[in-house]
């Protein structure tokens, strides 16, 4: 019987009389894994189990199947039984041919008499003893085996892991070794709402640990070990790895969340995977993401929305005066800033848990909201929060047999929000769906609204007791949000908020990937930032902006990627200059949702201009540069080609408080430094050009550089960027030259107002804009600038007649 497992990109090795497994990459010498073991604890009755080391009882025998989730694989089936054991435990172990993917699934059988209770289902221990010798919850910890751990080639020193948070708020990049994992100090208040329980968490330096998938990566050796979960259906997976001892170790498992296994039932969990992969590769974790992708059906749209929401300027005290006020603004201006939602956020409900009654600043109700959004042309938008409730709600004193509890009774903490302790609602009791279920069927069916933003959903998976006891914790997350999905139906847009990320996958269309920015950059309360300026998940831009760059890689992978609202004014909010641009141009080239929250009848002219040149949204996402070794990248390009040539958008983001001087190596993103290059600076409004081998540009504290770069190859007249679109070029639709003139077609789609900068011959001595002259001035050699203003689409046409060599010949 064959012990070992391969395709082109990595082998897995067994030993089953050991009862140990190895993993390594073939195409480099990145992080591998040796002799790891699996495990699985659990509790019957007063009595705690632990089953340390199962596979070295193991048989061994071929997989029953050569496909999995439409991919072909090799791969064993493990059978593991013991005389002192309840349970007999299968894993099947598959790598699949055409991905660098290796995956396993564990299927737990009870043959014992005696009912129990799953704990933790080990995948991988791999070299960690206990840190501080504190008590951990990532039981069931195996036998020290010699040897056994993370082996990195490269220098430890650089070692890295990136971590993905639990749920849309919580913290995600990658750490140093020398890195402590950013978290709450809120305790009570705010671990309920960032943390899964049962992933624990660490205070040591080089000690992190992740949810659903993490990557070890190895800088020196350009390579990383992805280790995670295809899906979050059947049970949460964690990770937990110390890269800072001498002997660096991994663990990975499910949790069984006490899920009541009676005689003869089977618990079979998600799909685990570890994967190889290249830090030169343009999507490192492309594989990986595409797979949870197929195998949870993820819903991706076409197009992002763009849009308004009440939230960010208004946030609770939003009443319908001021909500149709700025309806009205988006109605009369949408020539120049057209956008297609319009969102009520939190504060028209008499109170989180009493949905159906209305506060006094919304007598009406809610439906002549959405059918004036709708007159308007624009898709009808609202927040709900189905899953948490304030503990005095109506749905909580009429129903408390609703409310998730602990052991004892008390209800368990859903943390500390809208000035009070909240409480989650369990989605596998009856009533809780009915409840759900009309909540979601009348706010689509009675009040009208065709896109809904779901709140607050990791509520749903708080540790408790539950109506129905052979679930997991993920388990009653999917059947939330499949509850949402069967009451909406499939056609109404729903954006998950707050919601543990891979249950999400297949029923959302946008998905939240951060904390919520914030008119002000760091973290604050009642305006003190003192203590909470390093809370990861608090409010601010820089915590929103962030994380959503970190996980920019799962947009169009999973869903749409929600990075938060922009908040463009220059009134009430503390966000300087540079740091509205900052979250201008960061969300722009990201090409998630794009919806301002603002007020938009007070925000000044430039503000609201600058908005309108975000709009239409870019047509793919930027290239995230250095993703995996830096905690947060600085460096962001996307090509974009069009009549008027070839050319890139370069980003650089300096998020220090002080000004940087940013350095950009000219071949790491992928441009030949052998001839100048040229284009135009979007936020300064001037002409750039860059030679030699080192580039560097000075970038103001929380501020950005956003210019295009062209290459000129002979004097033939050049489109150098604009201010009218982000793009800098994608609103030329035709381009047509001459020796003597240039026609364009330009095709904004709306109003756009801004400058253009041409590279001409000469001095045009003629130029017209649908006939109407315009007026270009020398901006630099050889290069013209002119303000414009252009409609629906205009005609540009431009003559500089003969130069002086030509007319002499
Ligand atoms: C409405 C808001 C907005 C916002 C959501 C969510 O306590 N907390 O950690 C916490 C985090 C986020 C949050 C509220 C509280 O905001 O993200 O867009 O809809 O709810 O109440």
């Amino acid at each position: 019987m064959s012990t070992d497992l391969s395709n082109r990109w990595l082998r897995w090795t067994i030993d089953p009389t050991a009862g140990r497994w190895s993993f390594s990459p073939l195409l480099s010498s990145g992080p591998d894994i040796k002799y790891a073991s699996m495990g699985v604890s659990w509790t019957s009755g007063l009595a705690r189990g632990i089953w340390p080391s199962i596979l070295s009882n193991a048989e061994l025998e071929p997989l029953p199947y050569d496909h999995v989730l439409g991919h072909p694989v090799q791969g064993l089936r493990l059978h593991c039984r013991s005389e002192q054991q309840p349970l007999q435990v299968e894993f099947d172990f598959a790598v699949l041919a055409d991905r660098p993917l290796l995956l396993s699934r564990m299927r737990t059988r009870l043959i014992g008499e005696q009912s129990l209770r799953l704990n933790k289902l080990g995948f991988l221990s791999a070299g960690l003893t206990n840190p501080k010798g504190k008590k951990q919850p990532w039981e069931p910890r195996t036998p020290d085996v010699q040897d056994s751990g993370l082996r990195i080639s490269g220098n430890r020193e650089l070692v890295r892991f990136f971590t993905n948070g639990w749920q849309s708020w919580s913290y995600a990049g990658s750490l140093g070794v020398a890195d402590q994992q950013p978290k709450t100090r809120l305790g009570l208040l705010s671990r309920p709402i960032f943390c899964n329980p049962t992933t624990g968490r660490s205070a040591s330096a080089g000690h992190f640990v992740a949810d659903m998938f993490g990557v070890v990566i190895d800088p020196e050796e350009r390579s990383g070990l992805l280790a995670g979960f295809i899906s979050q259906k059947q049970a949460f997976g964690s990770l937990e790895v110390n890269l800072e001892s001498s002997s660096p170790g991994l663990r990975m498992w499910a949790s069984g969340d006490g899920y009541l296994l009676e005689p003869g039932d089977v618990f079979e969990t998600d799909w685990a995977v570890l994967g190889a992969l290249s830090l030169e590769d343009s999507e490192p974790l492309g594989a990986y993401l595409d797979l949870c992708a197929e195998a949870g059906h993820a819903r991706v749209p076409k197009t992002a929305p763009t849009g308004w929401s009440s939230w960010y300027y208004f946030f609770e005290s939003i009443d319908r005066a001021a909500f149709d006020h700025n309806l009205d603004w988006l109605e009369r201006h949408h020539d120049s800033l057209p956008m297609d939602l319009v969102q009520l956020d939190d504060g028209f409900e008499a109170n989180v848990g009493d949905w159906f009654r209305f506060d006094h600043r919304f007598e009406g109700g809610v439906k002549p909201i959405s059918r004036r959004i709708a007159d308007a042309g624009m898709e009808a938008g609202i927040w709900l929060a189905p899953y948490i409730a304030k503990p005095r709600s109506k749905w909580v004193r009429d129903h408390p047999e609703w409310v998730l509890r602990r052991a004892g009774g008390r209800p368990a903490n859903a943390g500390y929000n809208w000035s009070s302790f909240t409480v989650g609602l369990d989605p596998t009791h009856p009533g809780v769906e009915a409840a759900v279920t009309d909540l979601i069927d009348t706010a689509v069916n009675n009040w009208g609204f065709t896109f809904l933003k779901l709140d607050f959903l990791y509520a749903a998976a708080l540790p408790g007791r539950r109506y129905d006891q052979a679930t997991t914790r993920a388990q009653a997350m999917t059947k939330a949000l499949a509850t949402i999905r069967q009451a909406a139906g499939e056609q109404v847009w729903l954006m998950g908020c707050g919601c543990p990320l891979g249950s999400g996958i297949g029923v959302f269309d946008s998905m939240r990937v951060g904390p919520d920015v914030a008119p002000r950059w760091k973290p604050a309360f009642q305006g003190i930032e003192l203590f909470f300026q390093h809370e990861p998940g608090l409010p601010s831009a820089r915590n929103g902006l962030q994380v959503a760059l970190n996980r920019a890689m799962l947009n169009r992978k999973w869903w749409i990627n929600d990075p938060d609202c922009l908040i463009m004014r220059d009134t009430d909010s503390h966000l300087s200059r540079d740091e509205v641009q900052t979250m201008a141009s960061l969300m722009a080239l990201l090409a998630g949702s794009l919806i301002d929250s603002d007020d938009l009848p007070s925000m000044s002219a430039e503000r609201s201009t600058w908005l309108g040149r975000l709009l239409p949204p870019l047509p793919r996402q930027a290239r995230v540069h250095g993703q995996f070794e830096q905690e947060v990248p600085e460096l962001l390009t996307l090509d974009l080609s069009g009549p008027v040539g070839v050319w890139k958008v370069v980003l650089l983001i300096n998020w220090s408080p002080g000004t940087r001087r940013i350095p950009l190596e000219p071949e790491r993103i992928g441009m030949d430094a052998s001839a100048p290059w040229f284009g135009v600076d979007f936020w300064r409004e001037e002409p750039v050009m860059v030679e030699g081998p080192a580039w560097s540009f000075e970038v103001p504290s929380h501020g950005v550089r956003l210019f295009s770069l062209r290459r000129r190859h002979d004097s033939t007249p050049m489109w150098l960027g604009d201010t009218l679109h982000i793009s800098q070029g994608l609103v030329v639709e035709e381009w047509k030259t001459s020796n003597t003139d240039l026609q364009a077609r330009l095709s904004p789609g709306h109003q756009m107002y801004g400058r253009i900068w041409l590279a001409l011959p000469s001095q045009p001595a003629e130029a017209s804009l649908d006939g109407d002259p315009v007026e270009f001035r020398p901006a630099a050699r050889g290069i013209f600038a002119a303000d414009v203003a252009v409609g629906a689409g205009a005609h540009l046409h431009i003559r500089w007649g003969r130069d002086r060599n030509e007319g002499a010949a």
